[in-house]
C-alpha cells in the first residue's frame, strides 16, 4: 500500500518535472492550485488593472536605526537590519519603546501621493520583524505599546481613501517576533503545537485587518516562501477563501500561497495562483510574452535595494525619468508600477522621495491620459519608446527622440488607420506621413516632429485611430 502511494507520488512528480522541462502545460488535478484560468473579470479587479501607478510604503521600527547600528553601516535592506549579526536582537526588539513618530501626518503623505499621480497604495501593516502598526489584539508587539500609541494603519487607510487612493495592506507571513513562528516545517510535537498557534495567530490578524479596515481593496502578501508555510497548502487555501468571503472583491496577489506540490505564483499546471502575478520585484519583463497573459504589478525601490528608511543611500539612485520610463514600460505591458517610499523614524518622507514625487507628479499632470486605464497595444514596439492604448487612442510615449525627428509606426495589413496626431502636452497637431510598406506588407508611417521641438522630458503623442473598415481600400490608406 505504502509502496503504491510512493510510486504514484513519484510518477506525478516525474510527470510534472518532465513537462516543466519541456516547458509545456500539464493538467494534473490540483485541489489547491489556481481556482480560475485566466483573468478576473469583475469590476474591482478592473479598477485595480486601470491604476497604472501606485505607491508602496515600508514603515516600521526599522526606520529608527535607519540602516546603521552604533555607527556601523548595514549594507543590506534597512528593514532587514534585525537579521544582521551586528544588531543585538534584544536591542532591536525593544526599539518600539522609542517609536514616537511625531512628524507623521497621514494626510500629508496621501496628498503627496495624490499629487504624484498614484491611484493606489500598499502599506506595510507588519513586516518580517513582526511589529504591527495597528493595535492588534493578538500580540503586544504593536503600536499600542509604543509611546505613539495611536493606530497608524487606520490613519493611513482613512487619509488615502479620502484622497480617492485605493489602499492595499502589505502583510508579512514571516514573523520574527512571534514565538510559535517557524520557517521550516515542524519536526517535533512541540514544533507542531507552536506552528499551529502561529497559523491561528496569522489567521486572526488577517481577519482583524479586514474587520478593522473595511474600505481596503486588497492584501499584498510577502514572506510566504518559508517551507513551513508552503507545506500548508490546504489550510492556506481555505484561509484565502475565508478572507475573500468576508471581503467581496478583495484583490490578492500570487505571493499568498503555494499549491500542494509547493509551487508558488504559478501552480504545477502553470496557471497563476490568485489574482495577479507578484513576481516582478525590482525588475520588469522584457516583453508581453514573459507575462503568461496574467495581470501583474512591479514594485520598485528608488535606490538599488532599500525599502525601509536607510539614512544613507549608496549606489545608483533612480531619477524621476528612470521611474517614469519603468512605469510606462509596465503599463505598455498591462502591468501596474508601484514606487516604494521609506519614511524616517519620525514619519517624514525623505527629501529625495518628496522631490521625486513632485517631478513624477508634474509629468503625470500632463500625460496621465496615456497611463490611467490604458493597456498593451498590438502595434509593434519601436526603439523610440512605448505604445499604450485606450479605445481608438494610441499613445506614443517617447523616451528616445530619433535624430531624424520621425517616429516610426508599423501597422499590419488590415489593422488601423491613423487619423490625427497631437502632443498631449499642448494639443499641437503633428503630421503623419506614409512611409510605404515593408516586406511583411505592413503599412509604415512617420509621425513627424517639428524641427524646432526641443526635448526637455519624455513626451507623449496621442494618435486618433480608426479600425480599418472592410470596405476601405488602398486609396483610403494612402490619404494619410
Ligand atoms: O524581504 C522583503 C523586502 O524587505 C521587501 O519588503 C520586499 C518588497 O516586495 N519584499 C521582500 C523581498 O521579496
Amino acid at each position: 500500500m505504502k509502496k503504491n502511494l510512493f510510486l504514484t507520488l513519484f510518477l506525478c512528480l516525474f510527470t510534472v518535472t518532465a513537462l516543466q522541462a519541456q516547458n509545456k502545460r500539464s493538467s494534473i488535478p490540483l485541489k489547491h492550485g489556481a481556482h480560475r484560468i485566466g483573468k478576473r473579470t469583475d469590476a474591482e479587479m478592473q479598477r485595480w488593472r486601470e491604476h497604472g501607478l501606485g505607491q508602496f510604503i515600508h514603515w516600521g521600527v526599522y526606520a529608527i536605526p535607519g540602516g546603521t547600528w552604533e555607527g556601523k553601516y548595514y549594507p543590506g535592506a534597512a528593514e532587514w537590519i534585525r537579521s544582521w549579526k551586528e544588531m543585538p536582537k534584544d536591542a532591536y526588539d525593544n526599539l518600539y519603546k522609542q517609536f514616537n513618530p511625531t512628524a507623521f501626518d497621514a494626510k500629508k503623505w496621501a496628498k503627496q501621493a495624490k499629487e504624484m499621480g498614484a491611484n493606489y497604495m500598499i502599506f506595510t501593516t507588519k513586516h518580517h520583524d513582526g511589529f504591527c502598526l495597528w493595535p492588534s489584539a493578538y500580540t503586544d508587539y504593536t503600536i499600542a505599546s509604543s509611546p505613539y500609541k495611536k493606530d497608524i494603519v487606520k490613519q493611513v487607510v482613512d487619509a488615502y481613501t479620502n484622497e480617492g487612493i485605493d489602499v492595499h495592506l502589505y502583510f508579512s507571513i514571516i514573523d520574527w517576533n512571534y514565538q510559535g513562528y517557524r520557517s521550516s516545517p515542524p519536526v517535533t510535537r512541540q514544533d507542531s503545537i507552536s506552528y499551529e498557534s502561529f497559523k491561528q495567530f496569522t489567521r486572526n490578524q488577517l481577519i482583524e485587518l479586514l474587520t478593522n479596515y473595511p474600505t481596503i481593496k486588497g492584501l499584498w502578501f510577502d514572506g510566504s516562501w518559508d517551507k513551513a508555510w508552503m507545506n500548508e497548502a490546504a489550510w492556506v487555501d481555505q484561509l484565502g477563501n475565508e478572507l475573500r468571503a468576508m471581503h467581496p472583491g478583495l484583490v490578492i496577489g500570487s505571493r499568498f500561497r503555494a499549491d500542494e506540490f509547493g509551487k508558488r505564483h504559478y501552480d504545477t499546471n502553470g496557471d497563476l495562483i490568485d489574482d495577479y502575478d507578484q513576481t516582478w520585484e525590482r525588475d520588469l519583463p522584457n516583453s508581453i510574452e514573459d507575462l503568461n497573459g496574467s495581470d501583474w504589478d512591479c514594485v520598485m525601490t528608488v535606490p538599488e535595494n532599500q525599502w525601509g528608511y536607510h539614512s544613507e543611500w549608496r549606489g545608483y539612485v533612480k531619477t524621476d525619468y528612470d521611474l517614469i520610463e519603468m512605469m510606462v514600460k509596465a503599463v505598455s505591458m498591462d502591468g501596474n508600477f508601484v514606487i516604494n517610499f521609506g519614511p524616517d523614524g519620525k514619519g517624514n518622507i525623505r527629501p529625495e522621495e518628496t522631490e521625486l514625487a513632485q517631478k513624477i507628479g508634474e509629468w503625470m499632470k500632463v500625460n496621465k491620459e496615456a497611463i490611467y486605464g490604458t493597456h498593451h497595444s498590438n502595434v509593434k514596439k519601436q526603439d523610440w519608446g512605448y505604445f499604450t492604448q485606450k479605445g481608438n487612442k494610441l499613445y506614443l510615449c517617447v523616451f528616445n527622440k530619433p535624430i531624424n525627428n520621425r517616429l516610426m509606426i508599423e501597422i499590419p495589413k488590415g489593422g488601423i488607420d491613423l487619423l490625427k496626431a497631437c502632443f498631449l502636452e499642448n494639443n499641437q497637431e503633428v503630421e503623419i506621413k506614409s512611409a510605404g510598406r515593408n516586406k511583411r506588407n505592413s503599412s509604415l508611417y512617420h509621425v513627424v516632429l517639428p524641427d524646432s521641438y526641443q526635448v526637455v522630458r519624455p513626451f507623449v503623442i496621442v494618435v486618433d485611430t480608426e479600425q480599418k473598415g472592410s470596405d476601405k481600400d488602398e486609396y483610403q490608406q494612402a490619404k494619410i
